[in-house]
């Protein structure tokens, strides 16, 4: 099986990390949890974007040194990482030594073939995102992101030939309908090549205004511009281009949210094109959440904390949240509310109150040992049906980075589940002493509960750990789940060895309640 490379966007490190950017961290994680357990070796890398402007006037408001500034701030991403169970296996800061080298040999190398020249040019700039805007990608003259009016600048400055690479990029999206997904980012990447021809990309900024970067190793007054600085994070993660690592793990693929679709599109395929190297295989290009009906973000001021809204309910709920919430592509709306409606429907009445019905019956019933179960029925044959699809649509679903409705897919199984302890009334069967059906019955479920909460690794480690622990099959702590768990976990049934010890039921996710009067969400009753 190939490699499993995946980036999460390098932050910028001008304030402290949000919802958005813990957003795309965990999604990073979880897919490539996912990626392990179908088999493949898989790691994912993040990092700090800390060079440019905008970092130079974020460091001189808050007084400090830039150094100092980059230092901190970046210390604050990495440490939020493994506090949201993420676990990049790189973390790059773009003001590290490796981090120049890699840069100054690729920009060497390009320069040497002639893509670099030195030219005059007058644009406006949006430091927010640190580029050039044409007229047309303005909406009423302001950056559709920032909403601020760009600034105009005109500079002698180094230029990347990236338009000689336009059509080649163009064919190569429309060739490879899978380069670019979802589909409405494929589109919009295809109408930045549309038409006109492309601007080239001005990758130097002069020292004399701007020296915090990395020097350019063919002009020592210059340093280079922060998004071809930036785009190369993903090879110093795995050592350079020219390292054993990048040879096998590369190429790679990439999760980004909208607002940079053009640096990922088309400044750095053609990078790539230029130096020779393979394209990426793949971006995932994911919607906004929203606060208060606009983007969150740090110049708007409405950001949400993650790690506090995380603690709420806990980080598990949070991460299930968020990748049920949102349907990857689209734009979704957070609130408190709605992340208590979602957790307790989903996680505190249809899963937790699965799993506390029916390890209580097995504890009650089988002496809380999985039993062993007799010949299925119908029920159970329609039952095991029903999983299979369930199972299988999440696999795919997720896989296509579809994870709400992979979650909606293992729903229905859950759902089903609930409907059948009712429908089987196990209660009635003990009374009735039918011990052998009885075990068929928990049986049944307490497997289905279990390939329930395998599917679930990836998005809620912790809690799917626990619930794996509970059914007597736990999680190795130091290994971690075994590679390719998921593989014909759709199709085979009856992989939970009876005898194993089951847990006591316990309250996995207690039901929340919203407290108006404190504006706060915090747990409450448990479920009964
Ligand atoms: O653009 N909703 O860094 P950045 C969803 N340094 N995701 C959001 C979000 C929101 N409201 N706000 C931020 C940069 N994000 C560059 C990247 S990569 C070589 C260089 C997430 O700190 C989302 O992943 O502005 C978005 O693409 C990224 O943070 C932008 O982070």
């Amino acid at each position: 099986m190939t490699p499993y490379y995946l980036t999460a966007p390098i932050y910028y490190v001008n304030a402290a990390p949000h919802l958005g950017h813990a957003y795309t961290t965990i999604v990073a994680d979880a897919m490539t949890r996912f990626a392990r357990l179908t088999g493949r070796e898989a790691m994912f890398i993040t990092g700090a974007d800390e060079h440019g402007d905008k970092i130079v006037q974020a460091a001189a408001r808050s007084g400090r040194p830039v150094r100092k500034f980059t230092d901190e701030m970046s210390a604050a991403f990495r440490a939020l990482w493994p506090e949201l169970d993420a676990e990049p296996a790189r973390f790059v800061r773009t003001s590290s030594p490796e981090h120049r080298e890699v840069v100054r040999a690729f920009l060497q190398k390009i320069y040497e073939t002639g893509d670099i020249y030195f030219g005059e040019y007058g644009g406006c700039y949006c430091y927010g995102c640190e580029r050039f805007y044409t007229e047309k990608e303005l909406e009423d003259g302001v950056c559709p992101q920032h909403r601020v009016k760009p600034e105009y600048i005109n500079e002698k400055n180094y230029f990347f030939r990236m338009s000689r690479y336009q059509d080649r990029l163009k064919q190569h999206i429309l060739d490879n309908p899978g380069f670019i997904r979802p589909e409405r980012y494929r589109s919009e990447a295809l109408a930045l090549l549309e038409g006109d021809i492309l601007d080239d990309l001005c990758i130097s900024r002069p020292k004399a205004r701007l020296d915090w970067g990395i020097e350019l190793p063919f002009d020592p007054d210059y340093v280079c511009y922060v998004w071809f600085d930036a785009l190369l994070a993903y090879f110093t993660a795995l050592g350079g281009p020219e390292s054993a690592e990048f040879k096998h793990f590369w190429p790679g693929e990439h999760l980004v949210a909208k607002d940079i679709l053009k640096p990922h599109a088309v400044f750095w395929p053609t990078m790539l094109m230029a130096a020779g190297l393979p394209l990426y295989s793949r971006l995932h290009v994911h919607g906004y959440w929203l606060s208060r009906a606009a983007k969150m973000s740090k110049s708007i001021g409405n950001v949400v904390p993650p790690l506090e809204t995380a603690r709420s309910l806990g980080l598990d709920a949070f991460r299930y949240f968020l990748l049920r919430e949102m349907r990857f592509g689209s734009d979704a709306d957070f609130s408190e509310e709605a992340l208590t409606v979602r957790y307790n429907a989903d996680l505190a009445n249809d899963l937790g109150n699965l799993f506390s019905r029916v390890l209580t019956m097995a504890a009650r019933y089988c002496s809380g040992k999985v039993p062993a179960p007799g010949a299925d029925t119908e029920t159970e044959r329609d039952l095991k049906s029903l999983a299979s699809d369930s199972l299988a649509d999440f696999q795919r679903l997720f896989a296509g980075s579809s994870f709400s409705d992979a979650l909606e897919a293992l729903w229905n199984l859950v759902r089903a589940l609930n409907k059948y302890v009712d429908a089987s009334a196990p209660w009635t069967l003990a009374a009735a002493g039918d011990q052998e059906r009885l075990d068929t019955v928990l049986y049944t479920l307490l497997e289905c509960m279990r390939k329930t909460a395998l599917h679930l690794l990836p998005v809620m480690p912790g809690k799917s750990a626990l619930m794996l622990a509970q059914l007597g099959v736990p999680v190795d702590e130091k290994e971690g789940p075994p590679s390719g768990a998921l593989n014909g976990e759709a199709e085979n049934f009856g992989l939970l060895p009876a005898g194993a010890p089951l847990a006591p039921a316990s309250n996995l996710f207690p039901r929340a309640e919203t407290d108006k009067s404190k504006g706060r969400i915090g747990k409450g009753r448990a479920t009964p």
